[in-house]
């Protein structure tokens, strides 16, 4: 039998996996957020966190406007009206409630006074720069992965007037509309000069790839990125299958950029809600394996919306070196299941993957998502290291930081060059 860990033991292991988890910066590899010169895109402040559309969802199960009126309110009052509802007469147990006070409170305001008006005339005091800066300082992110599409008519505009990079946002390429609604995008291109036909003759899927170097290269995209509904397959020849074949994966290949494929998001289960009405399904992994597999020299970062294949993931990740799982998405982004995913992971994985991606839309979120966190990928670590030390391993301070290190970004800086 193993000697148990000491009490004084194990606080001394906590302290030093919290030093480390607390101390090493983040590359945040996906999130909604957009550089500041980027066209004004970037959201910030107190209306915005509060109308998230996480949020959004939650009002909608408690308040009796109906979801099509309220979306027309202007911002301020449907934030109002969220405050009211979610803060005010309902306890803001959920993680989106909370993540707002966890963000105000380390901002250095007083939640507890629950005074609307005084967090709006604290945020007025901020530009969007500066503001930038202390939210990264405060959720100690050094780089921000943005999520671009050309397919927005706001953001497309911006990047072809051009603007000065800020160079803690880095571009990550989205294709949805390519992949997922082909007849539509086909349309796009056409009027964007692109010499695309309806079929997927090779001329077409040409210009496709002609369009994909353009916007690479102009947005200095470090990888390709799309979301999947849980019924994408390659077996029958689709045409989302096809374009990934025959134009999305070379094209990766050509410019030595991963492809990230986030699997089982169900659009518009309730369409009167906006972005707050998608769902989840579980996605067939038998297509990834077989996309790996396929695709030795293409490399693959993936996450996954339902809890049922997270098991899967890993499984697969531990068959495939070109598979990198990360994150925890959207409705995985909670406590309960970052708790669990890591623990799966770090069991099947080592350190080799990704723990977590803010997935914020609101630049002040980053503060909570990656609070909370830090407090289970320092609960996780410790209990690992403490199972070690059952044997008389005893991790170095320098070893803990390594691993932390990768854990928070250093492994997909690995993965996107191998
Ligand atoms: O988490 C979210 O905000 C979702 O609405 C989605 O944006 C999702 O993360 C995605 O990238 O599709
Ligand atoms: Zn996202």
């Amino acid at each position: 039998m193993s000697t148990p860990v000491t009490e004084f033991r194990r606080n001394a292991l906590a302290a030093m996996v919290d030093r480390a988890v607390n101390s090493t910066p983040v590359i945040d590899i996906h999130t909604h957020l957009y550089d500041p010169l980027l066209g004004g895109l970037l959201l910030w402040g107190i209306d915005e966190l509060l109308v998230y559309h996480y949020l959004m969802a939650e009002v909608n199960r408690r308040q009796k406007l109906l979801p099509e009126s309220f979306l027309t309110l202007r911002k301020s009052r449907q934030a109002e009206i969220i405050w009211n509802v979610l803060f005010i007469q309902h306890s803001p147990l959920s993680e989106a409630c909370r993540g707002v006070l966890t963000t105000l409170h380390r901002l250095g305001l007083d939640v507890k006074r629950r005074d609307l008006p005084a967090l709006r005339d604290w945020f007025a005091q901020w530009n969007a720069e500066t503001y930038v800066t202390r939210c990264m300082e405060l959720a100690n992110v050094k780089s921000i992965y943005m999520t671009n599409s050309p397919f927005d008519d706001e953001e497309r505009a911006a990047w072809q007037k051009g603007f000065l990079r800020d160079e803690r946002f880095v571009a990550a390429l989205r294709v949805d509309p390519l992949l997922v609604d082909w007849p539509r995008a086909a349309r796009r291109l056409a009027e964007w000069g692109y010499e695309v036909g309806e079929g997927l003759s090779t001329h077409t899927l040409n210009e496709v790839r002609r369009f994909l170097a353009d916007w690479t290269l102009r947005m200095e995209a470090r990888y390709l990125m799309v979301s999947l509904p849980p019924e994408f397959s390659c077996d029958d020849d689709n045409e989302c299958a096809q374009l990934m074949k025959a134009a999305v994966l070379p094209h990766c290949l050509e410019f030595g950029q991963p492809f990230a494929l986030m699997m089982g998001v169900r659009r518009a289960v309730n369409p009167q809600l906006g972005l707050a009405g998608d769902g989840l399904g579980r996605s067939d992994l038998g297509t990834l394996a077989h996309l790996c597999a396929a695709y030795p020299e293409n490399r693959f970062l993936v996450t996954v919306l339902s809890r049922e294949n997270q098991h899967e993931l890993c499984v697969l990740a531990r068959k495939f070196s070109n598979l990198h799982p990360f994150g925890c998405w959207w409705f995985n982004n909670v406590p309960y299941l970052i708790d669990e995913t890591l623990r799966l992971r770090l069991e099947l994985l080592g350190t080799s993957f990704t723990a977590q991606h803010s997935d914020a839309r609101v630049l002040d979120q980053i503060i909570y998502k990656w609070d909370h966190t830090r407090r289970s990928l320092s609960s996780a670590l410790t209990d690992k290291y403490a199972d070690l030390a059952l044997t008389g391993w005893e991790p170095t301070a320098a070893e803990v930081e390594r691993d932390v290190q990768g854990l928070l970004g250093g492994a997909f800086e690995q993965f996107c060059k191998m």
